[in-house]
């Protein structure tokens, strides 16, 4: 024990890391059972098929979910503006599917930011297929970094042969045919060399 004049406050500052490294304990046991919970939910395959409309964000995931469910979920040029992702059930051909908005991955996306959105992004890991929105009004090589990473997710979240369709966004901020004809072939050409969906 440390006496003299600082003596009490290192005692304080001890004792109140101590409190909080509790807590924080705590919180991670709590949040590992949800996961779990959260996990075994949505591993059950009963229900109908699901599409997950994942991808950067700002990318226009709810703008496209919006459009596909007709709904009018906040849209915004922020980032992060979807947290808690709504599910709605649409009719294709007469089938039902069910279409899941999900938050937005970012550039090298440090692993506490992984966990406190990992129940949220397990749905795209136990969805029937997967919508990939790539906002193509940008860089070439923003765009490729952005893919790579993207499918860097997808791995790291468990995701493997499931089919995937990559959806080219914003293609009205660019001004030429040739220019989206480019980008697009640059879409196709990183996420074949990157990803083998597997479709039976
Ligand atoms: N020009 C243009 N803008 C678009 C298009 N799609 C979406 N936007 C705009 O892009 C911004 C982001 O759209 P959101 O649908 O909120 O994007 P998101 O991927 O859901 O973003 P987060 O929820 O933050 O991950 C909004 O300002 C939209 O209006 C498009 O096809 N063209
Ligand atoms: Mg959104």
């Amino acid at each position: 024990e440390q006496q003299g004049l600082l003596g009490a406050g290192v005692y304080g500052v001890e004792s109140i890391l101590r409190l909080y490294h509790r807590k924080i304990a705590k919180i991670s046991r709590q949040l590992e059972n949800i996961k779990k919970n959260r996990e075994q939910m949505l591993n059950r395959s009963t229900d109908i098929p699901s599409i997950a409309i994942a991808g950067y964000t700002n990318a226009g995931k709810t703008s496209i979910f919006n459009a596909l469910a007709s709904l009018n979920q906040k849209v915004d040029s922020s980032m992060f503006t979807t947290i808690t992702p709504k599910k709605y059930k649409i009719k294709v051909d007469h089938l039902g599917i069910m279409l899941i908005d999900t938050v937005g991955f970012i550039r090298g996306i440090p692993p506490q930011i992984i966990d406190a959105f990992f129940v949220t992004l397990s749905e795209i890991k136990y969805a029937t297929g997967i919508l990939m929105i790539i906002d193509i009004s940008i860089e070439d090589t923003i765009i490729m970094d952005m893919l790579k990473s993207s499918f860097d997710i997808l791995r790291e979240l468990g995701i493997s042969g499931k089919p995937i369709i990559v959806v080219a966004n914003k293609s009205d901020k660019l001004n030429n045919k040739e220019l989206i004809d480019s980008k697009l072939n640059l879409i196709k050409k990183i996420s074949d060399e990157l990803y083998y969906p597997i479709i039976d």
